[in-house]
């Protein structure tokens, strides 16, 4: 809750660069709305970050980039949220050389077993066909592209996520924690 009021308080500041406690809300409310237009313009650092929206429905922007990065290790939500989650490839190589994708794996499977099964599995975007070891998964996207998920939050507890494209789980992984 406390990471939630401070994305909010930055974006406040970001946007009217004046903000008085009492409007928090209102402002978040007006944000999320705002969505709904074509706002090219918000590529802010700050909205990379995991909010919260209305109605019980977590956003979730994440990024990767031409460096095999993602721009988050941990994304938080609630158990019984919503979530709605937008992987954008900020880079510029296509998707055969530096392709992208976000997978959220079932507790328990191994980061490893998994990612090596998934490097032979091209055909499918690097997701095992039917796999029960996947919850959710985007597409592979190359830079400039993405992909917007919406999936129910699974059981509290800790999962992995990573990009499956080959090799890049060593560095594209995180932690998805339901609370
Ligand atoms: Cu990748």
């Amino acid at each position: 809750m406390k990471y939630l009021k401070l994305t909010v308080l930055m974006l406040s500041s970001a946007f009217l660069m004046n903000c008085g406690g009492k409007d928090e809300k209102k402002k978040s409310f007006s944000y999320d709305t705002e969505t709904e237009a074509p706002a090219a313009k918000s590529e802010t650092p700050v909205a990379a970050d995991t909010a919260t929206a209305t109605d019980g429905v977590v956003e979730v922007m994440l990024h990767g980039d031409d460096k095999m990065t993602f721009n988050l290790k941990e994304i938080k939500v609630k158990k019984g949220q919503k979530v709605k989650l937008t992987l954008m490839h900020t880079g510029k190589m296509p998707k055969n050389v530096m392709g992208h994708n976000f997978v959220l794996l079932n507790k328990g499977v191994e980061l490893a077993t998994f990612a090596s099964k998934a490097a032979s599995a091209g055909d499918h975007d690097y997701v095992p066909e039917g796999s029960e070891d996947v919850i959710v998964y985007t597409k592979l996207l190359g830079g400039g592209e993405s992909d917007v998920i919406e999936f129910d939050a699974p059981e509290a507890g800790t999962y992995d996520f990573l990009c499956s494209f080959p090799g890049h789980y060593a560095l594209m992984k995180g932690k998805f924690i339901v609370e």
